[in-house]
Parts: structure tokens; C-alpha cells; sequence
């Protein structure tokens, strides 16, 4: 290491004076790239400093220099190299050459000993496992070639992820090259190796982040986790660098580059090689053992200084994990204990009613914001005056709020000898909070409504709902751009959108005043994107519009179900109330709701509007799909969780399918033909497996909407 005074030194001078003062400036660069990296290491990965900030500083700023002087000597992988080249407009795919799996979750410790059971019953008995905590952040692969870090990719769908090598780099605790005490568990140096883990942002900055977002009104990020992804995917790498984001690594995408053969060896061999490695880590020979790592963790969870939400168990060995192998989605190597559902308490400040686009109205609590689970809860759905006093809650209680990693917040009831003397029952209002037309509540029926053609909130409501992703997916038509324009009276109903120009939006005042005390207004960048994402969503699908429309009890569902048999508005027009309820799906509820609907003089004439505005309102099959030979006739397909590979909507795989000739049904039985499990898939893909019924994945979706063939298995 340099002695001080070389140090202090070099920071005085500028680089051209450096230049005659270094005696082999490239032996000097290499020096102070070592010494930045070691002392990177001690400080992000170890946590142990061996050099005051400033000294640190120092070094950079003499590396920073000398490069300036020498360009010749320029190296992607220095460390001050950090906020380096642009991503593009869009980043771009990266297909990972090994399977980036997610986990099978045990939600109880009845479902982590039946894993266990299954782990002893491959091996006949227990064998040693490896505990680790679970990061609540964002998965990456991390590719490194000659020790060099060359990219970084996200998760993505675990076939697909996407290029974020450029704001990978700026992560500081990551080292930019292996550190050669890694070598020694190579088998062979020069190899390219691809290492995981997790990339997050500790809770204190988190919160520092949002609460710098809210004071610049922009929106907050839901939880750390969405924090540290969304950082991840900024455009521009040099806000990545300055989010402060930290990573744990704990796996290599192909262990056979490894000299030893064992997940705990793994993890102290990426600690040696620079990496962040998560301490709280346990090798287990018994059940017991990992009950107990279990329990710790539940307990210790709140005082982490990063969220973490569950436990993950893995087979120690590398050969035996390779004999366990993988499920569909899956490794059966290891499981992801969650955590149970978190309860806090806190005060319910008020129940206020909020009104649906049909006029349903809900009741709301407003809570003291609280922590549970990952993310702050304020409000929460109290769903009807049924539940209010089922739960018996009351204004000014002190009330019970669970919630479980990303499930819906629920309220669970009041703590009754908190309660103040003077708490009231709640009742609904008896009339709409938003235009004061008295509410009804229908026999048989557990909503109240407001049945009121004028009502302001329903129009906002119907106006978003038109806008929507599953809608009409205009995009960046928000709730307070559509607000604005409500309140402007230049936006009534759907039609509407399509008179807005430019300039018009342009001008759109956005309520708020800047510093000078001017009104904000929305300006022409925004207003420019928004007239093409609203002239872009003419051509949507018939059924979206069918969707978009909002009639009471039509669903995506339904919609599709509608436009498959009525594939224009002509035709929709035409069908009688029992011809509507033949259609497979729709029940005479339905049937009269839509019938209705459309014979509505009021809908009639937006309708016409939208037609003279050149919205889309019939589905002409292009010719090639009128010649697709039906090769799918006879098969029943499910389509569950997300489709990211191929930015398709489960609607628009399931006409896909349709159009070769296959049925597309919502849930799984005998007959289901195969079960499609996009990202997250839940319970129908648990269902498919217990009966036996072949699951694709995404790709196989492709291929089979591409060619018309079905798998060979
Ligand atoms: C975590 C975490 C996630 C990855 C695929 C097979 C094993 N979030 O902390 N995943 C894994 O390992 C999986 N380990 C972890 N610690």
C-alpha cells in the first residue's frame, strides 16, 4: 500500500504534473487500482475499513488523474470506472444459458418438513443442508470472464432477463474483477463463470429515498424490494449510483467450474473471490437444526437492517442436488421457507367510502401508516357495511392489520379495550360521498350503490378503467392527468379521449404552482407520448373495447367470451338478451346486464362517437389466421401467472390458441389437455401437477402458437 504522504501528495497535483512525477505510470495504475479494489472489498464486502474516507478518496482521485493523463491505459474494469457507457432506449434481452429458477414455497412448517421428508426419502435419511436467509431484493446473474465482470443481467422471466451491465457496475460492493484468492477454487481460471444472488436497498435507505421522492412529488416505491428493481432499471446508470444499493451472492449458474462440491463450500468461496456473502448462514445435519435457523429468523427479522421474507433450505451437496434435480420451475433441491403472515397494530383514523365505476361503493380504513410485511399500509379495503360490523370496527379503534409478503393488507378486527368511550358503529352514509344521490343496496345484495348517471366519481372511475392496461392500455394516462382533465370538463366519457390534440394537453394545468408561483403544466414531451399512446390504442382488440366499456359483471373474462362469438359491435348489436346468455360463461345476470347496457340510449351514443373517432369496434381476422390449419382442435389449454417472455397478455396467447383450433378454459381438471405456468404461477399449476396434466412453460407457448405442434412428450 502507498505510504501517506504519496498519497497526499498526488492529490495536489493536477494530472499533467502527475504525469513527471510518476516513474511508470502504468505500474502505478495498477497499483492504485489493487489497492482501491482491496480497500472496495474491506469496506462494502467486510464491512471492515483498513483506510480513513478521505484516504480512500485519495487514492481515487490520484487513479482518476493518471488515467486522465494516460488514456492508453484505459480499463472498462477500473474502479473508477464505475458510472460507465449509456443502456440504450430499452435494455436489451439476455437469454440465460442456464435456467434461472425460482423457489417452491413451504407457507408453514408442516409444508418445510414435508420437503425435508421428501429430502430424507431420496437419500434414506437426512443429509446436510446449507440455511440461508432470504433477501427480499431483485435476482441477478453476474458473468465474469478472465475475473473480469463483462455483464449483468436481471431475473426476468429465469429463460429471459435483460442487460443492465452498466448500472450492475455502479453497485459498489460488487467487485468489478475476481480476487485472485478465488483461483484457487477454479477449475480452470480462464472459464467464463456466471454468479447469482440478490441485489437490495437496506430499510434506512429505502425510507431516505421516499421520502426525498415524496418531497419532490414524485411517487414512492412500494417496499425496498421495488426500490432496488426499479434502480436497477434506470436509464441513465449514474442515478443507479447514487441509490445505495448492496448485494448477496449466493449461487454460480454451473457449479462444474468449482474444485469442491459443496453449497456451503460455495458460499465461503464467494466471499474469498470479493463477493458479498450473507453471515447469517447455517450448515444443518438434523430437522431440528433448521427449525430452529427457521425460528431465529422470524424472530430476528425486524432488527435485519435489510427485509428479508422467509428462509431458504438447500441440499449441501452439489452431486446430490443434481440427483434431486428440478421441477418445471423449480429446483426440488431446495425450498423457500416464507414466513408467516405479519399483524401490526395501529389507530383507524376514519372509514371513508369510495366509489366504483359501477357505482359500488367501498368502505376504507384510513390508518396511522404502519410496517407490515415489506411495505408501509395506510389504507385498506374494509370490502362492505356487512364486514364493518362482522369485524365490528369503529372510527378511533385501535385495529388489528395483517398482511403476508405481497398479499392485500386485510383488517382483522379492533383491540375491543382500546377502544374510546364515545367510538361509534359505522354505518354506510346514506348518500354518494362524491354527487349526494342516495344510495341503494339491492335485495339479496351485500354493496351498496349509487345508481346515479351524473355521478362525478363513477365518470372518473369508468374514464380510468377505459384507460387501463387491460383496457385500453393507454399509457401514462394517470389518475391525476385524468382527474385534471375531468375537473376541465374536457373529459366526460371514453369518447372524450379521442378529441384531445397536443397543444391542448400541453397547456393542461396540473393544479399544482412551481417556485415562481406559476401553474405547473403539463408540457409538450408529456403531451406528445399521450396523443400517441391514445391514437395507438384505437386499434385495440374488439374485446378490450367490450372490457374497456365498463358494463356492471363484464369481466376480461367475459369480454373475450363475448368478442369470440360477437366479433363486432354490429354483430353484439344485433344478438338478443337469450342469445347473449348462450353464450358459454354468461349466465342471464350477465346476459340482461349487457343487453341493457347497449340498449342505453346514453351508451348507444358513445358508442357511435367512438366509431366516428376511428376506434376499433369490430375484430376483422386477417387472412392469415382465417388460413391457420387447426391443429390444436381438441385440446383444452390453461393459461396461468404472468407471460413476460413475450410481452403478451394471457389473453391475447389464449386467441392465439384459439385461432389453431384449441379451447382455452380458467381452471384445471382431467380433461385439461396442458397448463401454461407463466412467472408466478399459483395454484392451478399446484392443481396440474396433482393430476398428472403436462405443464409448458412460456417458450413451449411460443413454439406452439408459432408452428401449430404440440410437444413431443
Ligand atoms: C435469496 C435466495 C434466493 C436460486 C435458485 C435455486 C436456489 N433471495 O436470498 N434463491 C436462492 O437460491 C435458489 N438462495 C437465496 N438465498
Amino acid at each position: 500500500m502507498s505510504d501517506k504522504s504519496s498519497i497526499e501528495q498526488a492529490s495536489l497535483l493536477n494530472s499533467d504534473e502527475l504525469a513527471q512525477t510518476v516513474s511508470d505510470p502504468a505500474v502505478r495504475i495498477e497499483e492504485l487500482r489493487r489497492e482501491i479494489e482491496h480497500n472496495s472489498y474491506l469496506y462494502y464486502a467486510k464491512d471492515a475499513p483498513a483506510i480513513s474516507d478521505a484516504a480512500f478518496d485519495s487514492l481515487v482521485h490520484e487513479l482518476r488523474a493518471l488515467e486522465e493523463a494516460h488514456p492508453e491505459f484505459y480499463d472498462p474494469n477500473s474502479p473508477t470506472q464505475r458510472v460507465g457507457g449509456y443502456v440504450g432506449e430499452q435494455f436489451s434481452a439476455i437469454q440465460h444459458e442456464r435456467r434461472m429458477y425460482s423457489l417452491d414455497d413451504a407457507m408453514d412448517e408442516g409444508e418445510l418438513d414435508a420437503w425435508l421428508d421428501r429430502v430424507e426419502e431420496a437419500f434414506g435419511g437426512m443429509v446436510d443442508v446449507v440455511c440461508e436467509l432470504k433477501i427480499d431484493g431483485s435476482s441477478i446473474a453476474l458473468t465474469y470472464q478472465g475475473g473480469n465482470l463483462v455483464r449483468g443481467a436481471t431475473r426476468g422471466d429465469g429463460t429471459t432477463g435483460e442487460d443492465v451491465t452498466a448500472n450492475i457496475r455502479t453497485v459498489k460492493d460488487l467487485p468489478l474483477r475476481l480476487r485472485t484468492e478465488s483461483e484457487s477454487g477454479l477449475v480452470d481460471t480462464q472459464r467464463v463463470i456466471e454468479v447469482r444472488g440478490e441485489v437490495y436497498m437496506p430499510k434506512s435507505s429505502f425510507e431516505t429515498l421516499n421520502r426525498a421522492a415524496e418531497a419532490n412529488g414524485k411517487q414512492p416505491f412500494a417496499n425496498p424490494r421495488n426500490a432496488a428493481a426499479g434502480s436497477l432499471r434506470q436509464k441513465d446508470p449514474t442515478v443507479t449510483a447514487h441509490r445505495d444499493l448492496s448485494t448477496f451472492l449466493y449461487a454460480i449458474a454451473d457449479e462444474s467450474a468449482l474444485a469442491f462440491g459443496t453449497q456451503w463450500e460455495l458460499l465461503q468461496w464467494l466471499g474469498e473471490a470479493g463477493f458479498h456473502v450473507n453471515p447469517d448462514v447455517q450448515l444443518c445435519a438434523t430437522r431440528e437444526e433448521v427449525h430452529a435457523f427457521c425460528q431465529k429468523a422470524v424472530e430476528r427479522r425486524d432488527s435485519l437492517p435489510y427485509e428479508i421474507d422467509g428462509v431458504v433450505v438447500k441440499v449441501n451437496s452439489f452431486a446430490r442436488q443434481r440427483e434431486m434435480g428440478y421441477t418445471a420451475r423449480a429446483p426440488r433441491w431446495a425450498i423457500a421457507f416464507k414466513f408467516p403472515p405479519e399483524e401490526k397494530t395501529t389507530l383507524l383514523r376514519d372509514i371513508t367510502v369510495q366509489v366504483g365505476r359501477t357505482g359500488k361503493l367501498t368502505p376504507v380504513a384510513e390508518l396511522d401508516p404502519v410496517r407490515v410485511a415489506g411495505s408501509t399500509v395506510a389504507r385498506a379495503t374494509l370490502h362492505n357495511e356487512d364486514e364493518v360490523k362482522r369485524k365490528d370496527v369503529r372510527i378511533g379503534d385501535t385495529v388489528i392489520v395483517r398482511k403476508a409478503g405481497d398479499v392485500i393488507p386485510e383488517i382483522l378486527g379492533a383491540v375491543e379495550s382500546l377502544r374510546p368511550e364515545n367510538a361509534q358503529p359505522w354505518s354506510m352514509p346514506k348518500t354518494c360521498p362524491s354527487c349526494a344521490s342516495p344510495v341503494i343496496r339491492e335485495e339479496g345484495e351485500a354493496d351498496y350503490r349509487c345508481i346515479s348517471i351524473d355521478c362525478p366519481a363513477q365518470a372518473l372511475e369508468r374514464l380510468l378503467h377505459w384507460a387501463s392496461r387491460a383496457a385500453m392500455d393507454i399509457d401514462g394516462m394517470g389518475e391525476e392527468i385524468v382527474t385534471r382533465l375531468v375537473e376541465s370538463g374536457r373529459l366526460s366519457d371514453a369518447a372524450d379521449y379521442y378529441t384531445l390534440d397536443e397543444v391542448e394537453l400541453s397547456l393542461l394545468d396540473m393544479g399544482r404552482v412551481n417556485k415562481e408561483g406559476q401553474p405547473i403544466r403539463l408540457g409538450q414531451t408529456v403531451a406528445k407520448k399521450l396523443v400517441a399512446a391514445i391514437d395507438e390504442s384505437r386499434g385495440r382488440a374488439f374485446a378490450r373495447v367490450l372490457f374497456g366499456l365498463g358494463m356492471r359483471h363484464v369481466g376480461k373474462t367475459t369480454a373475450e367470451a363475448l368478442a369470440a362469438v360477437y366479433p363486432s359491435m354490429e354483430d353484439l348489436m344485433g344478438a338478443s338478451e337469450e342469445d347473449l346468455a348462450a353464450v358459454e360463461g354468461i349466465g342471464a345476470k350477465i346476459a340482461h346486464s349487457i343487453f341493457l347496457f347497449l340498449r342505453t340510449p346514453d351508451n348507444q351514443a358513445v358508442i357511435d362517437r367512438l366509431r366516428a373517432r376511428g376506434v376499433n369496434l369490430a375484430d376483422e381476422p386477417s387472412e392469415e389466421q382465417e388460413a391457420l390449419p387447426q391443429t390444436l382442435e381438441g385440446k383444452t389449454f390453461v393459461l396461468t401467472g404472468t407471460l413476460v417472455q413475450s410481452g403478451m397478455t394471457r389473453d391475447e396467447a389464449g386467441a392465439a390458441l384459439k385461432a389453431r383450433g384449441a379451447k382455452v378454459s380458467s381452471s384445471v381438471s382431467k380433461k385439461t389437455s396442458f397448463v401454461v405456468a407463466g412467472e408466478q404461477a399459483g395454484s392451478k399449476y399446484d392443481k396440474a401437477l396433482a393430476l398428472g396434466v403436462p405443464v409448458l412453460d412460456e417458450s413451449d407457448l411460443l413454439r406452439i402458437i408459432e408452428t401449430g405442434e404440440l410437444p413431443s412428450e
